[in-house]
This record gives C-alpha cells, sequence and structure tokens, in this order.
C-alpha cells in the first residue's frame, strides 16, 4: 500500500476553507483506492506572520519541505494585514527553488457550469495553459531608488532564459501530441523586442522537430481577444510567467468560474516536490463565509494524485467532482446555486465513496 506524505499549507482566506474540502475529498479516495496520505499542515501565512515578526513562513520553510512527495497549497494574501508582495514569496520560492517550472492550468467548459460567452456548450472549450512558473517577469528582480519621493524610480526586471524558455515549449509540444495536436505561444515581441523575440526563435527553432503539432504564436493582446471570440481554436497553450498567470484567470472566468480551476506547479523531473493550488486566490472577501467554491481545490487534488501515480483515484475525483454539478442545490453561489463550500466537499466525497 502505497502511503504519500503530503505537506498542506492552507495559507489565508478562503485557501483555508477549500483545503478542508480537498481534505476531505482526498480522505474519501484513500479509503476506496486503498493508499494513504500522510498529512502534515503548516499553518503559515498572514495569521502565523502576526506571531512570529511578520514572517509569512519560517526561514528554513524550504528545507522543511524539500523531502516531502508534494506540497498542496490553498491561497495566499490578505492585504489588509500584510502586503500582497511579501505573502507570495514562499509561493514564488517554491516554485523557482524546486523547480517547478511547469504550471499546468486546464480549462474546460463542464457540462453544469456556465460560460459567460454566448453559444459555446461543453466540449467547446478545452485547453491547458502551460505557464513557464519559475523566471520571467516573476524572478522577483529589481529595486527602489528615492523610495517614496515625487521623483521615484523602479526597476522590475524580467529574465527569460534560453533554456527555459525551450523546456517549456517543448513540454508544451509533447502535451499537445497527447492532446489536439495544437499549440499556441503567447509573444509580445513587437513590443518586447529582447525576450519575446528570443521566445519566437526557439519556437521557430524546435516546432519542425514537432511535424505533427499545429503551432503559432500570437501576440498575448490578440490572443486574449481570441479567448474570449473563439475559445475552441486552442488546445495547448504555453505562455510566460505573467502572460500565463493573466490568460489562465481569463481561461477560468470563460469555463464558468475560477472557483472550477486548479492547476499543478510540476517539477518534471521529480527532485523536488511538486506543488498543487487552485488557480484562484485567497478571496478575503467570502473568507469563512462557506460559500467559496472547494472544486477547483478538489480537482487540484486530484491532478497531485495523477501525478504521484494514482491515476485511477485522480480519474474518480474528477468524475465525482462531474456527478456533482448541474443541480443548484450542490453548487456553490459562484455557479447559481445555494451550496456551501462544505456541502459540496461532502457531496463529491460522497459520490467518490
Ligand atoms: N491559489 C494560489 C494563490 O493564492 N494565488 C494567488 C496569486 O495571485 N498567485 C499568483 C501566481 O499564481 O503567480
Amino acid at each position: 500500500m502505497s502511503d504519500y506524505r503530503i505537506a498542506f499549507y492552507p495559507g489565508d482566506g478562503i485557501g483555508v476553507d477549500v483545503t478542508v474540502e480537498a481534505r476531505k475529498v482526498l480522505r474519501a479516495a484513500e479509503k476506496r483506492f486503498g493508499f494513504t496520505v500522510s498529512a502534515v499542515e503548516f499553518p503559515w501565512g498572514c495569521a502565523y506572520a502576526a506571531e512570529n515578526g511578520g514572517q509569512v513562513a519560517p526561514p528554513d520553510f524550504l528545507e522543511t519541505l524539500k523531502d516531502f512527495d508534494a506540497i498542496f497549497l490553498g491561497a495566499v494574501g490578505m492585504p489588509e494585514l500584510m502586503p500582497d508582495h511579501v505573502t507570495l514569496i514562499p509561493l514564488i520560492r517554491m516554485r523557482q527553488e524546486f523547480e517547478q517550472y511547469v504550471c499546468l492550468r486546464p480549462a474546460t467548459l463542464l457540462p453544469g457550469a456556465r460560460t459567460p460567452l454566448a453559444d459555446k456548450k461543453p466540449g467547446d472549450i478545452d485547453m491547458v495553459v502551460v505557464r513557464e512558473n519559475s523566471e520571467g517577469e516573476y524572478t522577483m528582480m529589481g529595486g527602489n531608488f528615492k523610495q517614496n519621493m515625487p521623483d521615484e524610480v523602479s526597476i522590475q526586471t524580467s529574465i527569460h532564459t534560453r533554456k527555459g524558455v525551450e523546456r517549456i515549449l517543448r513540454y508544451g509540444f509533447e502535451l499537445a501530441r497527447t492532446r489536439r495536436g495544437k499549440l499556441a505561444m503567447a509573444t509580445k515581441s513587437n513590443a518586447l523586442n529582447y525576450a519575446m523575440v528570443m521566445w519566437d526563435n526557439v519556437l521557430a527553432e524546435i516546432a519542425p522537430e514537432y511535424p505533427d503539432v499545429e503551432s503559432a504564436k500570437f501576440h498575448v493582446d490578440a490572443l486574449s481577444m481570441h479567448f474570449v471570440r473563439c475559445p475552441e481554436r486552442f488546445d495547448v497553450v504555453v505562455a510566460s510567467n505573467l502572460f500565463g498567470d493573466i490568460l489562465s484567470d481569463l481561461a477560468g472566468a470563460l469555463v464558468g468560474s475560477l472557483g472550477l480551476a486548479p492547476s499543478a506547479n510540476i517539477n518534471p523531473e521529480h527532485t523536488f516536490p511538486s506543488l498543487f493550488e487552485p488557480v484562484h486566490g485567497s478571496a478575503p472577501d467570502i473568507a469563512g463565509q462557506g460559500i467559496a467554491n472547494p472544486i477547483a481545490a478538489i480537482r487540484s487534488a486530484a491532478m497531485m494524485m495523477d501525478f504521484l501515480g494514482e491515476t485511477d483515484a485522480a480519474n474518480a475525483m474528477e468524475k465525482a467532482m462531474l456527478a456533482s454539478l448541474g443541480d443548484d442545490g450542490s453548487m456553490t453561489p459562484d455557479l447559481g446555486g445555494t451550496a456551501t463550500t462544505s456541502e459540496v466537499g461532502d457531496r463529491i466525497a460522497e459520490l467518490l465513496g
């Protein structure tokens, strides 16, 4: 019987609410599929910082996490207590230092979910945003000169390496081969004339190695428009860290709710733990009210079990989630329903069991 050591980092706001439900569904999966989850929960985040000298996680948190099989994160950020750029640091550091350079963010229009787009039905939207997750615009390098003075200057540096761009594009091509064989790359090389020109060049260089995949590049502004006008065109969408972050929120909204959007921050080489989290943030305005949709977190837990090799359990979790959709009484308000966060978790756990 397999035992998986999972670090749970519920974080802030609704991250706490939805992690409870993901764990509930994982317990049902354990019973049915015969594996065990040895869970260790870390109470890091804004509340922890209030009692620990403003540190959202202890200085050695990476050392603490590095031997787990996987990390599950709820959400981070409580801007009334602490600036968002401080609470996000542990997440960015895990992605970078655990070499989780692939962020997979699937967006599929599910039966029972309501897209804001007219005339789109389940099957019309089925894409995966493959976000470069370890460099690009989120390297947190730069500084402020004459801070808070009228002539303040701030510099935010992006770092795009050929190695980083090539490996994420290759990951996208390989993924496209297992899907509908289409890859779109987000660029903005007309304005970002160094980094994005390199992205364009790397795409042009490696695309001939994947003749079975139809590839194209789109300026990210036009791509956003195409997402709304004709989302059915897209299968695998590869993007830099910032572009991928934005496009995956847009894709999540197009498929009915960010509350349905899961993500996996993958270290493909398995040299470090990978991290699984809902795409949504901490939504402090609805935290603790019992109305957050736990499905994105539950689906992220399913992606985690899939990555750990429990494919049957992952498929069954996804199937139970799908079976819970469609009935107002078993969906949260973001999907037009009346169910509470825990009722949705209970229902999916029951369907799974
Ligand atoms: N569920 C994780 C979370 O709190 N996301 C909020 C966020 O803004 N994340 C930024 C990012 O994914 O880079």
